[in-house]
């Protein structure tokens, strides 16, 4: 497996916990490099095409409203085999059946509010770069 990159947002829960350095340090101590890295209060507009891919589920409108209701981070991130492995150190959606040691476990509330967004595929986390990083902030 080659270098990779993915990407991820520290969600609204974490930023206002003060959570988003203890979250940055798992990722950091699992290796990731970080490429881009800024924080952004996400519009209505922006969440829900973000989350486009959920539009027909019942909890759109209320997790389009978590996701705007303060500032995030948005991070671009490199390392090897990047989008399985910060899919790991996340752990599962719901905290409750995140594994030990995982972001979710240590620092999210519940399956809505849960700390941290990684991409799900490779495909998936260049569109997600695209939607908020250049091209020249990603070639570092
Ligand atoms: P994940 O990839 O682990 O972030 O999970 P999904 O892509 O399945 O879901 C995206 C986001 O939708 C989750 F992070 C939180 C939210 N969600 C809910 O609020 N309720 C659910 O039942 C499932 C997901």
């Amino acid at each position: 497996m080659s270098i990779q990159r993915t990407f991820s947002i520290i969600k609204p829960d974490a930023v206002a916990a003060g959570k988003a350095g203890k979250v940055l340090a798992v990722i950091e101590g699992a290796g990731f490099k970080i490429l881009g890295l800024r924080m952004v209060q996400l519009s209505r507009e922006q969440a829900e095409a973000f989350y486009a891919v959920h539009k027909e589920r019942p909890f759109f409108g209320s997790l389009v409203k978590f996701m705007i209701e303060g500032p995030v981070i948005v991070m671009a991130l490199e390392r090897e085999d990047a989008v399985a492995k910060l899919r790991e150190i996340m752990g599962a959606t719901n905290p409750a059946n995140a594994a030990e040691g995982t972001i979710r476990k240590l620092y999210a509330d519940s399956i809505e509010r849960n700390a941290i967004h990684g991409s799900d595929a490779p495909e998936t986390a260049e569109a997600e770069l695209r939607f908020f990083f250049t091209t020249s902030d990603l070639n570092r």
